[in-house]
C-alpha cells in the first residue's frame, strides 16, 4: 500500500493506550482517531504477552491500513516483523537502534525517544527515522519518565535533520507552549484516547497545531 514504508507524516501521531478499555471499546477508539485524522499511531502495550502484542497488533493493523496512516509498535521488533507493522519505536532500554535498522531494514520506520542533544545526535545517526522528545509536561499516562524543558526540545530541533515530535501531558489547552521550538509534530496519548469523542479530539488538537507548526 505504501510505495516506501518510510514515506510517514509525524504531524498528529497517536499512542495507544488500552488498559482503560475493553477490546471493542479500545479498536472503536482507534478507528475514531483515525477517522479523525490522526497521520501516524503507536500501539503501545506494556504488559502483554507477545502472543496477546501480536494478536492485538494484527486487528490494529487491520484498522490502521484502511486509513493509509502507518502503524508504529512500541518497543518490539519481533512484534513489528510478525504482524508487518510499518515500523517500531525503541527507548533507551530498548534494542539500539542500528540494530533494530539492521532487523527491520531500510523500507521499515525505526523512531527513538531522545532526551537530550547528544542522545538524539546518536539515535540519528544510529538510523532513527524521527525522535520523540518529552515528556514536556507530567503525564497521567502509565510511563518512567523525567521531564524534558522546550528549550532542550528546540535544541533537539536544531540539531537533527529528522522530524522531531514533543510528547508528555499535552493536549489542546497546552500545545501552546510548543511555539517556536521547531518541533514537527505533536505524540498524544490521554488528550485522544480518554477523550469523550476521540475522533473531534484529533480534528480539533489537528486545527489547533496549524498554529503551532
Ligand atoms: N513518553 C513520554 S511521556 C509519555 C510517553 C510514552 C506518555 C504520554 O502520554 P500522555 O497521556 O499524552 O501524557
Ligand atoms: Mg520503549
Amino acid at each position: 500500500m505504501y510505495k516506501t514504508m518510510r514515506n510517514f507524516d509525524p504531524y498528529l501521531y497517536f499512542i495507544t493506550d488500552s488498559t482503560i478499555y475493553d477490546e471493542d471499546e479500545f479498536l472503536y477508539r482507534v478507528e475514531k482517531a483515525l477517522k479523525g485524522g490522526v497521520t501516524l499511531m503507536q500501539l503501545r502495550e506494556k504488559n502483554k504477552s507477545t502472543k496477546e502484542y501480536i494478536e492485538l497488533a494484527e486487528k490494529v493493523h487491520a484498522i490502521s491500513k484502511r486509513y493509509n496512516v502507518p502503524l508504529i509498535i512500541d518497543d518490539r521488533v519481533d512484534v513489528a516483523l510478525a504482524i508487518d507493522a510499518e515500523g517500531v519505536h525503541l527507548g533507551a532500554s530498548d534494542m539500539p537502534i542500528k540494530t533494530a535498522r539492521k532487523i527491520m531494514g531500510e523500507d521499515k520506520i525505526v523512531g527513538a525517544t531522545a532526551k537530550t542533544v547528544p542522545w538524539a545526535k546518536q539515535a540519528y545517526e544510529e538510523g532513527a527515522d524521527y525522535l520523540g522528545v518529552g515528556a514536556i509536561f507530567p503525564t497521567t499516562t502509565k510511563v518512567k519518565t523525567v521531564l524534558t524543558s522546550t528549550d532542550t526540545l528546540r535544541e533537539i530541533c536544531e540539531s537533527v535533520p529528522i522530524p522531531v515530535n514533543a510528547i508528555g501531558g499535552l493536549n489542546i489547552s497546552n500545545v501552546d507552549v510548543l511555539k517556536n521550538t521547531k518541533i514537527d509534530g505533536l505524540c498524544v496519548v490521554s488528550a485522544i484516547m480518554k477523550a469523550n469523542n476521540p475522533q473531534k479530539a484529533a480534528e480539533e488538537l489537528k486545527s489547533k497545531l496549524k498554529e503551532i507548526i
